[in-house]
């Protein structure tokens, strides 16, 4: 993989199209995708939903759940987080589940319908050893026959390719704004650490879940700097998480104007083109959205959704609810066998 260089992006980005995956040549510029995310709202989601049915079936949504296995403490400062050191949210620092607790979270999920299985950890970075209390719980959740994605923070080359051995489909790392207003939201590690530990996670063969977070009071030209940062990765990430600011009290962010719900779907929009073949999930925020305005991302080609009650500290739909919601969309959950890979 070529080696991911914040210079890289900033500089001389050429006319934007898709970016082939596995061999890069064309880019995308902030500005090409400025202009998508001002483009009127229904020619941008007619654009978006005929890039979505060339890759997927546009009436299927992936389902994948959440659990946070070592919650809270974290001495990162990031200012969207319930579980950082630096604000007293309330949410109190935890001990790592047991490996029986957390297969026991899975096979509910599965058991709801969820192919995926997402494991958070609020972690700085973690350490060996917690890699090696991590692997069996990767093993367990993929005995059970779903996909299996960590975020633990930072990662060294070793420890991206002990997670591979231990059988980690996915690795989370999001790089959640633009580089230039990143500063103002982390102060404790920079973009291009993120940009490090994704090129490790990619280099050790495992797949990519990147994306970001709008409503922290960025604009609209950050917001596509965060897009271009993400379709210009080459090859982008395989699964892009879309996330509205959940705004936490006591975090630095508890008082971040409210998102207009119709930006979050242009975000949407613009993440399917930009990257046609991600599954673009439909993250954090949900529950503010409402169902009109997620039936308006489904359309602008989201396909993915976090799925269950809880979040890792902060609430999302219920199982029922979402289950209703798809029902009354005429949508279809992806199986298990078209999404997880060594299943057929
Ligand atoms: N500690 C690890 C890390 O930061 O990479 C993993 C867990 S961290 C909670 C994963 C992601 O959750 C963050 O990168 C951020 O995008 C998202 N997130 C955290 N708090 C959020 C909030 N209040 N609203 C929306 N997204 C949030
Ligand atoms: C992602 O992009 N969003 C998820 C997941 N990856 C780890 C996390 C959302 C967290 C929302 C705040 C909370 O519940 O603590
Ligand atoms: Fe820690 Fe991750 Fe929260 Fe940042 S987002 S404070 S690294 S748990």
């Amino acid at each position: 993989m070529k080696a991911i260089n914040l210079s890289n992006h900033t500089a001389g980005a050429r006319h934007g199209s898709e970016v082939a995956r596995g061999g890069v040549s064309e880019r995308w510029t902030i500005e090409a995708v400025e202009a998508l995310l001002a483009l009127p709202l229904p020619e941008l989601v007619f654009r978006a939903q005929t890039v979505h049915r060339e890759h997927f079936d546009p009436c299927e949504v992936q389902l994948s759940t959440l659990l946070s296995i070592k919650t809270g403490g974290c001495p990162e400062d990031c200012g969207y987080c319930p579980q950082s050191v630096h604000y007293s949210t309330g949410v109190k620092a935890e001990r790592l589940l047991d490996v029986e607790e957390v297969l026991a979270a899975a096979r509910r999920a599965r058991d709801a319908g969820a192919t995926r299985f997402c494991m958070g950890a609020a972690w700085r970075e973690p350490r060996d050893r917690d890699i090696a209390k991590v692997a069996p719980m990767i093993a367990g959740i993929r005995e059970l026959g779903l996909e299996t994605c960590l975020t633990a923070g930072m990662l060294e080359a070793h420890q991206a390719s002990e997670l591979k051995a231990a059988g980690l489909h996915y690795y989370n790392h999001n790089l959640d704004t633009s580089p230039d207003f990143y500063g103002e939201i982390i102060t404790t590690r920079t973009y291009q650490h993120r940009l490090d530990t994704l090129e490790r996670v990619r280099d050790a063969g495992l797949k990519v879940c990147c994306g970001g977070i709008i409503g922290m009071g960025e604009t609209v030209s950050q917001r596509a700097g965060l897009l271009a940062q993400l379709a210009n990765l080459d090859p982008y990430p395989e699964s892009v998480p879309i996330n509205q600011l959940v705004r936490v009290q006591s975090t630095a962010l508890a008082d971040a104007p409210p998102l207009d719900a119709f930006e979050f779907v242009r975000m949407i929009a613009a993440a399917r083109i930009t990257m046609p073949k991600a599954r673009v999930r439909l993250s954090a925020g949900r529950s503010e959205l409402g169902d009109a305005a997620q039936a308006l991302c489904f359309v602008a080609g989201a396909n993915s959704i976090f799925y269950g009650d809880k979040l890792l500290t902060t609430g999302n739909p219920a199982f029922a609810e979402d289950q209703a919601l798809l029902a009354r969309l005429g949508m279809r959950i992806a199986s298990v066998e078209s999404v997880v890979p060594d299943r057929g």
